[in-house]
């Protein structure tokens, strides 16, 4: 008789509680929404699919075909002699350590080649090969340029003259190509680091020579059987991730800034609430945003807008995703929609009529959302397609940037008669102040006469701001979406600590209402909110997207500069913290902050913690080399409070500890005076 197997039933795919899920009330709905109309997102997959105990210790190796080798910690710990070998010998602490350099490497990769795309289409400018973009802040590219040895005035008859613009702008672009691929030399924005920072990488040999050699020199040491000591990994990591925050993003970020505009501070909105049913709803979802500027333009302009009007619009929504929504946002004030975990969310609105999507955070689900509506869902970019057949592929071309760009706005605004489903947009929204950077705190801190740091440290000195805090990173569906971003900013500025925001981070900040100058009164600790008051500045700032992390980093070098808080980065009553990480990119950021002088918080679990020796390494011994280390917090509050623990000890060493005691001086005490 022949065997009658029994068919399990598959079971039923459980579906995630939206009010576990994120603590935002327009993705609870949309979260709900979707679940009704049976259109899966991450928040159902995270409950069904758990992640792997072992890799996410950093100790399982798959880089040669002997394994997967996988070395778990004993149940209990390691007790004695840790004996775990993978089957060429190779120690946890090597395996966790050359995974951890790997992310670094993809998260450098991934930063810096934004960076290369946009010097590519700097230069092409520079050389006036496409009229759709031109040099548009001529004062930044003049500080830039020496940095990048570019002479910007020239000697004639003995007589000092300014040069020629385009040609400082075409030799800016030269060089920074340069910063590539050169055979000598080191990368040269590392001078731009406070000098005993420069000092310590110099000594331990970590300044970078060019960013693709230390990229791909990480690929190199960690293929089977070269690299084995964990020391001498991390070592080559720190050089990738120092390419990163002082090359290839800080790069991304000034050439970006000479072409589309330096940011200042602006009003705008943010959350799902800013799409609009009456309109075309068009999002700009991504990294680079070469494109998208030009789409600005093309979606604000009148013969589009009366396009869209002819098929029953009132208008174009134009609105972002990611950190290309920071990009637009910062120099345009273009609504932001939302953040990584909000992208599917943006489509079940069902009002979402095209989706333009280039590069970095994009899920690959969009691609399944968007065939159960009518958007239309456009990637851009040769290295970032989708194999599902319902996605369309229009290939950016800096030549032909502004004719990509009306065919996109023209797709947007015919789909919008092809709605099918019933729109639900929640009605939720905020307002937000953003586009801070080096030069507008600046001004905003020091007046438009003498713009310096010196009153940004006057108030540190004095105790009103007890320190700085970089709150950066992803959105990550093991936990809590933007719960603990949002819990850490507020204990933060509670206890007096100034937020400075970037990426996913700074768009959870905004949808909690946490970037008008009145938050200020409502959630700041006294001294924090004077402040606040007195120069009309939110008490968490809007930095800008991920490569704009080089913002923090010059934005820290100039409180040094400014004088009366020690010498080096690592002096400051500062600490950083990526607290729902989740790319590769975060690890890189994380160790170019560490090796950069700052202690900088992460949440559990970290890819490391399965190799106590090399765990231990990074989070205190790298402290003695750098003066910054990894430090980790699974609670939001413990998490805050390690962050303000580090500050007082900043402020001890600095004998700023103590308010100072308000003397009233006497007539001897003056003469002796
Ligand atoms: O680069 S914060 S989820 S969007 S990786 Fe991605 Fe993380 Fe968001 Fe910007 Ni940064």
């Amino acid at each position: 008789m022949a065997e009658v197997k029994k068919i399990k039933a598959a079971k039923k795919p459980k579906l995630a509680d939206p009010k576990e899920a994120s603590i935002d009330l327009t993705s609870q709905e949309l979260i709900a929404h979707a679940q009704k109309l049976g259109v899966e997102t991450i928040f159902d997959r995270a409950m069904n699919l758990k992640p792997c105990a072992i890799g996410i210790q950093g100790i399982c190796c798959k880089n040669c075909a002997m394994g997967p080798c996988r070395l778990p910690l004993p149940k209990g710990g390691i007790e004695g002699e840790d004996t775990r070998k993978g089957m060429c010998g190779a120690t946890p602490n090597t395996i966790a350590a050359r995974n951890f350099v790997r992310m670094i490497a993809a998260g450098s990769a991934a930063h810096s080649d934004h960076g290369r795309g946009v010097a590519e289409v700097f230069l092409s400018a520079a050389k006036k090969e496409t009229d759709a973009y031109k040099i548009k802040d001529v004062d930044k590219l003049l500080d830039i340029a020496p940095w990048l040895g570019v002479e910007t005035t020239v000697e004639v008859d003995g007589e000092e003259l300014d040069r020629d613009i385009d040609e400082i702008a075409v030799e800016v672009g030269e060089n920074a190509l340069k910063e590539w691929g050169k055979n000598e030399g080191e990368l040269l924005y590392a001078k731009r680091a406070p000098a005993p920072l420069y000092a310590k990488w110099k000594k331990n040999g970590v300044i970078p020579r060019n960013i693709d050699r230390e990229i791909v020199e990480i690929m190199h040491r960690t293929h089977i059987g070269v690299d084995q000591d964990y020391k001498n990994l991390i070592k080559q990591g720190t050089r990738a991730a120092l390419c990163d925050g002082w090359g290839g993003s800080m790069l991304a970020t000034d050439l970006q800034d000479v072409l589309f505009g330096t940011p200042y501070p602006l009003q705008s909105e943010a959350n799902l609430g800013v799409m609009k049913e009456d309109h075309v709803n068009l999002i700009v979802h991504g990294h680079e945003p070469v494109l998208s500027e030009i789409i600005v333009a093309v979606a604000q302009s009148q013969e589009m807008i009366d396009y869209a009007k002819t098929k029953g619009a009132k208008g174009i929504q134009l609105s972002g995703i990611c950190c290309t929504a920071n990009e637009l946002l910062q120099r345009h004030g273009i609504p932001t929609a939302g953040n990584f975990l909000q992208q599917e969310l943006a489509i079940i609105t069902g009002a979402c009529d095209a989706m333009v999507v280039d590069i970095q955070c994009i899920m690959q689900n969009l691609a399944n959302v968007a065939k159960c509506f009518h958007t239309k869902l456009i990637t851009t970019h040769p290295l970032g397609k989708m194999e599902q057949e319902n996605v369309i592929h229009i290939e950016f071309n800096e030549h032909y940037a502004l004719e990509d760009a009306k065919r996109i706005v023209k797709m947007a605004i015919d789909n919008f008669e092809n709605r099918k489903s019933e729109v639900m947009i929640p009605q939720h929204k905020t307002t937000q102040i953003a586009g801070f950077g080096v030069e507008s705190i600046k001004y905003h801190l020091g007046g438009t006469f003498r713009g310096d740091y010196y009153t940004l440290n006057d108030n540190i000195i004095n105790g009103r701001i007890r320190g700085l805090a970089g709150i950066v990173g992803c959105n990550n569906a093991r936990s809590k979406h933007n719960d603990q971003h949002v819990t850490i900013a507020k204990e933060l500025i509670k206890n007096d600590v100034l937020v400075l925001t970037t990426g996913c981070s700074a768009i959870a900040c905004a949808e909690a209402g946490l970037m008008t100058p009145e938050s200020a009164q409502v959630y700041a600790g006294q001294g924090l909110a004077e402040v606040c008051e007195t120069v009309g500045i939110p008490p968490v700032l809007h930095l800008g997207s991920c490569v704009d992390n080089s913002r923090i980093l010059l934005a820290a070098t100039e409180v040094v500069k400014a004088g009366g808080l020690g010498d080096d980065i690592s002096d400051l009553p500062a600490a950083g913290s990526a607290p729902e990480w989740m790319s590769e990119k975060a690890i890189s950021i994380g160790h170019y902050f560490v090796t950069s002088g700052v202690y900088t918080v992460f949440d559990l679990p970290f890819p490391t913690s399965g190799a106590p020796v090399f765990h231990n390494y990074i989070t205190k011994e790298l402290e003695e080399i750098y003066g910054g280390m990894w430090a980790f917090a699974s609670d939001p509050i413990e998490h805050a409070h390690k962050m303000i623990a580090h500050i007082d000890k900043k402020r001890k060493a600095l004998g700023i500890d103590k308010a100072r005691e308000r003397v009233l001086m006497d007539f001897d005490d003056r003469r002796a005076l």
